[in-house]
């Protein structure tokens, strides 16, 4: 036996006086080095460790898969050191932070906003469109408007202080050129499959730093930055929003897995699509997650430098992506 797969079964058994019933429920494990059984949790960059602990917790406590995806990403929300998702975020040229996010259920119901200001958890109110309106997306001041209604406070417009002095140094040049892994903390794209099999996923993000005012990238657009099936699995993206829309990404993966694909060959098939499709790919971060319904996994980036963290009621741990670049 490998000594990663002693690491997992030993760290199963010694939870298991914590969560009783978890050995009983995890056949799965060791079969494969990319498979685990649910409840499972996946997702972005070193924000994704913190992240899926509360997404875990969530399942702990008895929440839905659907909670634990947005209790999860809340958490990145609120973390004053990231610089790349809540408002707390990187601002667009014009000074103004605005934010994207979306959720998804695997019985294909979703909402999502984009180009919000002003509020806190963009995450829970896209998961108020999607129960409490007939639309999938709203956007700008509408977004801002129904989150007022829907009684979420807005906050004061002001920059963090680190996007402060981000923004006062950036406005030196005032060249605008996307950065690879900023900071390793960008968007936080979270997929997760619940014990009964239900899968869910969100995605936030307060978008490219230094944005034109008005842009709006992957996150919010379901298929693009996150797409779920319940039949197939799940995908979510991070990086340069407009390659990942081109191509469709988090839907193109999704469809892959349908097609028989695994999770890592469905990421791959995908960079290579965006790489194909980008004239400056050398130049771009974009990375992908993916999990089919078996609890298979799979990550692939543009760029070396993309990690994820990989959550299940054993472990919680930070994984390097491989990369169609060296
Ligand atoms: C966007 N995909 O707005 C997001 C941001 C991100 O690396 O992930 N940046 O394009």
């Amino acid at each position: 036996m490998s000594d990663r797969r002693k690491f997992l079964k030993q760290s199963l058994l010694s939870s298991a006086a914590f969560f009783p019933g978890v050995i009983h429920s995890s056949p799965l494990i060791g079969r494969k080095d990319t498979q685990r059984k649910a409840p499972l949790i996946l997702s972005t960059w070193n924000h994704g460790v913190p992240a899926n602990a509360t997404a875990l917790e969530t399942l702990k406590s008895g929440g839905s898969i659907l909670d634990a995806v947005e209790k999860g990403v809340m958490t990145t929300e609120l973390d004053l050191e990231n610089l790349s998702v809540g408002l707390q975020g990187l601002p667009d040229r014009e000074g103004i932070v605005t934010l994207d996010a979306s959720i998804m259920k695997g019985n294909g119901e979703c909402g999502s906003v984009a180009f919000l200001r002003q509020v806190r958890h963009p995450i829970s109110v896209a998961r108020k469109v999607m129960e409490d309106t007939p639309h999938v997306m709203l956007a700008g001041e509408g977004a801002r408007q129904f989150a007022i209604a829907q009684g979420f406070p807005l906050e004061k417009e002001e920059l963090s202080p680190g996007a402060k002095r981000a923004y006062e140094e950036w406005k030196k040049t005032s060249q605008y050129k996307p950065i690879i892994n900023i900071e390793n903390h960008d968007t936080i794209g979270m997929i997760g499959i619940g014990e009964d099999g239900k899968m869910a996923g969100s995605c936030t993000t307060s978008g490219l730093a230094y944005k034109m005012h008005g842009r709006v990238g992957d996150s919010p657009i379901i298929g693009a930055g996150l797409y779920v099936d319940d039949e197939v699995g799940a995908a979510t993206a991070t990086g340069l929003g407009e390659t990942i829309i081109r191509i469709c990404g988090s839907f193109l993966i999704v469809e892959l897995m349908r097609q028989g694909r695994s999770p890592q060959e469905a990421c791959e098939e995908a960079v290579r699509r965006l790489v194909a499709k980008s004239s400056n790919s050398k130049e771009i971060q974009a990375g992908f997650l993916a999990i089919n319904k078996d609890g298979e996994m799979g990550a692939f980036a543009v760029q070396p430098g993309f990690n994820y963290a990989q959550g299940d009621m054993s472990s919680n741990e930070l994984i390097d992506s491989k990369s169609y670049f060296n």
